[in-house]
């Protein structure tokens, strides 16, 4: 029983060297010390010893348990430390690391040229008008020297409500309740939207438009091309040329469209600009008598010069973009490049 126990002893420590975790450790104390364990079942057998040996045997056994107890709680406390120092490491933050960027928005691009638009006009006197969005047909036609026969006013164009009451098909109204308000001089620009039963490569149902109005007493149409080419320069480069070429609209007369050396060949022709050399980017004329009259102006005392421009279209031509569907498809990785 001797030998026994002393062989149980250097098995037991010879086998706590190899341990390699906790897990293996319980398994081992069990192993040993356990009810069924190699140890006790050598203590169990003592009962059968002689009285003469029993205290001998029962001091080595006593020895051999007391051992291996300090060797497990010492083998099992470095386990302990080295698997926490494991954990640490591996849940360790390195605070060095770059942080994950928040991504920033932007303006969208239509927001960013009307804006842009507006600065523009505002620096050569312009002030900012607004008004109603569903208009009646007075304002949105009739006021502006349209008359009801004019294709304009058809359902084929036009998204109306009632048979009177409509989607303004551009900001002119604004300008015509801004003069039954205020007396001439005006000079005001109006940014907004407008709908028109439209939809293709360059035309949206909805889109938006910055129209410009400016009224006074001696007011050439030199003066409108003034503003404008000034316009068209702070808008596209100091290089930016123009030209108007003459047009009919039932509110101006004379009337032109307007167009500028192309921004991609400046003026030698590409695929941009048909090979035309120019872009049209708005139309503008002299104030119609008529559109005075409904005013409440007087035509004979006052003249005037108005304008106006599709935001899309000027948009699509500062970014270079071909179709102008895709400034409302909401697709962010078209929107983050602008
Ligand atoms: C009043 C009197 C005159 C506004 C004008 C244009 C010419 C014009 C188009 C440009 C592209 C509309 O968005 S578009 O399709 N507009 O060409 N607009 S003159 O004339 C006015 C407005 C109000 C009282």
């Amino acid at each position: 029983m001797q030998e026994e126990l002393k062989k149980i002893e250097a098995e037991a420590l010879s086998e706590l060297q190899a341990v390699a975790n906790s897990a293996d450790l319980e398994e081992l104390r069990i192993k040993y010390f356990g009810r069924k364990g190699r140890l006790s079942t050598v203590m169990r057998g003592m009962g059968k010893l002689s009285a003469a040996e029993r205290p001998v045997i029962g001091k080595l056994a006593n020895e051999v348990r007391g051992n291996l107890t300090t060797a497990f709680e010492e083998v099992g406390e470095k386990l302990a430390r080295q698997e926490r120092e494991n954990q640490l490491a591996m849940e360790a933050i390195d605070i060095t690391l770059p942080g994950r960027r928040p991504q920033l928005g932007v303006k969208h691009p239509i927001t960013q040229t009307l804006e842009r638009i507006q600065q523009i006009f505002r620096g050569m006197g312009f002030h900012v008008a607004d008004g109603p969005e569903i208009e009646h047909e007075y304002y949105n036609f009739d006021a502006l020297n349209t008359p009801a026969d004019h294709p304009a006013r058809d359902l084929q164009d036009t998204l109306y409500i009632t048979d009177e009451v409509l989607l303004r098909t551009h900001t002119s109204p604004v300008q015509v309740r801004f003069m039954e308000k205020h007396a001439p001089p005006v000079r005001i620009i109006v940014p907004g939207k407008a709908y028109r039963h439209d939809y293709d490569v360059s035309h949206t149902p909805t889109f938006h438009q910055v129209e410009g109005l400016l009224v006074d007493y001696h007011v050439t149409f030199s003066e409108l091309k003034g503003v404008l080419h000034s316009f068209a320069r702070q808008m596209f480069g100091d290089q930016t040329d123009m030209r108007f070429r003459p047009h009919f609209f039932p509110f101006t007369e004379p009337s032109a469209e307007v167009d500028i050396s192309c921004t991609v060949c400046s003026g030698s022709g590409c695929r941009t600009c048909s090979g035309s050399g120019w872009l049209e980017i708005l139309g503008a004329g002299a104030v119609d008598p008529n559109v005075f009259e409904y005013a409440n102006y007087n035509p004979d005392e006052v003249t005037g010069f108005a304008f106006g421009m599709g935001v899309e279209r000027i948009a699509s031509i500062r970014y270079g973009i071909p179709d102008i569907r895709a400034l409302y498809e909401n697709d962010l990785r078209f929107l983050r490049q602008f």
